[in-house]
């Protein structure tokens, strides 16, 4: 494959190969960011691309569909024990999709919710004013607290009562802490609305019992596929049997056309792979190392909102430190550690130059690393922020990195 590449087309050939060093020679921490596997990748470089399939298993729009049916029901029973859910729906091209198609399962243009702000942690698609969920339906945002970096279930609760919304949102895309789904759901009960989950950043985390599940509680619950979940980039819709035909709609035809059968298929090997005893491991070592790496940067007298974390990621508040998120964000690329920066909670500085940075633990866990790999990268974060200036210290860093990622090479590649 790579060599008819390489003859058809050199240049995108070149820069495929060099993306593949990169990823090979960097510590990626970018905690929305994985190393999926070669099978999953076999699954989405396959000649599924090919095929048209609008409608779902049994009831398609055009014909020569046995092998797609057979994947996408594989994929939807998978997606449903690993889970726990009554049904899924593979098809939304990815989290963003899926959050929409929710919207319009289960609120009308005008209607509103209750969800998390960006700036706290949330994500664009939960209502965002820019977004088109924002466009078409109205939100009113809960926050975390100042004292704690928490996520305010007071205000969750104040503005549920005040403003009754058909749905209230939970899920976060940078919150380091457990989220209570029971305490969403308590309130979502008291004044009649649904409760989502977008758990995209903790799937895996949830298939591996690295977290609660938030099964049990939500009305609906929406991932991407690709995070803590390694599969491939899509999404998935998981909910109560009652939901299933107003999700479907609103998936096929209301959101999308066709399905990406060759996401489906690498999202059902995905599915397989995070059922096994293997993947339960990887997923608790994830939050094993966050943790660790969480408390050398706090003994070098790192700012952790909320003080540490309960799941894959940390968000470094740099106020103290004297520096900006972009630009220790790019003293630590040049030293071979990538991650993004991010506003902080009650940031001072604006959302193009924010005050702090965001890392996770998902894709050096894949690599196989543990303990002492994230002491020596807090070290090196530590020392990179000292003298974010200093090119001989990000060059000597750099090759320390090397030496680290090729002794745990990335899988998949
Ligand atoms: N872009 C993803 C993240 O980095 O968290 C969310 O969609």
């Amino acid at each position: 494959m790579q060599s008819s590449l390489w003859n058809e087309d050199p240049e995108i050939a070149e820069l495929i190969d060099k993306e593949t060093a990169r990823q090979q020679d960097v510590l990626r921490l970018i905690p929305s960011e994985n190393y999926a596997s070669k099978a999953v990748m076999e699954a989405t470089g396959s000649i599924l691309t090919n095929k048209y399939s609008e409608g779902y298993a049994g009831k398609r729009y055009y014909n020569g569909q046995e092998n797609i049916d057979a994947i996408e029901r594989i994929a939807i029973k998978r997606a449903k024990d690993l889970f726990g859910a009554e049904h899924a729906n593979v098809q939304p091209y990815s989290g963003s999709p899926a959050n929409l198609a929710t919207y319009f399962a289960l609120m009308k243009p005008g209607d509103c919710m209750v969800s998390m702000a960006l700036p706290h942690g949330g994500h664009l698609t939960h209502g965002w004013p820019i977004t088109a969920s924002g466009t078409f339906f109205k939100s009113y945002q809960y926050g975390v607290r100042e004292s704690d970096g928490r996520i305010d279930m007071d205000q969750v609760e104040q503005l549920a009562k005040e403003h009754h919304p058909k749905i209230i949102v939970c899920g976060a895309s940078a919150y380091p802490r457990i989220i209570d789904f029971a305490a969403f759901k308590q309130i979502a009960d008291e004044v009649g609305a649904k409760l989502m989950v977008d758990m995209a950043h903790i799937a895996g985390l949830v298939a591996g019992g690295a977290h609660p599940s938030p099964l049990p509680y939500a009305d609906v619950v929406t991932t991407t596929t690709h995070k803590t979940l390694r599969g491939p980039r899509g999404g998935l819709i998981l909910c109560r049997k009652d939901l299933k035909k107003d999700i479907d709609r609103a998936v096929f035809p209301c959101m999308q056309g066709g399905p990406h059968n060759h996401t489906t298929a690498a999202i059902a090997v995905a599915l397989k792979e995070a059922a096994t005893d293997e993947f339960k491991a990887y997923a608790h070592q994830i939050v094993d190392n966050a943790k660790v790496l969480a408390s050398r940067l706090m003994e070098h007298g790192f700012n952790l909102i909320s003080g540490g974390t309960d799941n894959h990621l940390m968000l470094i508040d740099l106020t103290n430190k004297d520096i900006a998120g972009k630009v220790a964000a790019t003293a630590l690329e040049r030293a071979g550690i990538v991650c993004n920066a991010n506003s902080v909670p009650f940031d001072k500085r604006g959302p193009f130059d924010p005050s702090g940075i965001r890392i996770g633990t998902p894709a050096i866990t894949s690599r196989g690393m543990g303990k002492d790999e994230m002491l020596r990268l807090a070290d090196w974060i530590d020392q990179i922020i000292q003298k974010p200036e200093d090119e001989a210290l990000a060059q000597k860093i750099r090759a320390d990195v090397k030496a680290l990622c090729t002794a745990f090479p990335a899988p998949g590649f």
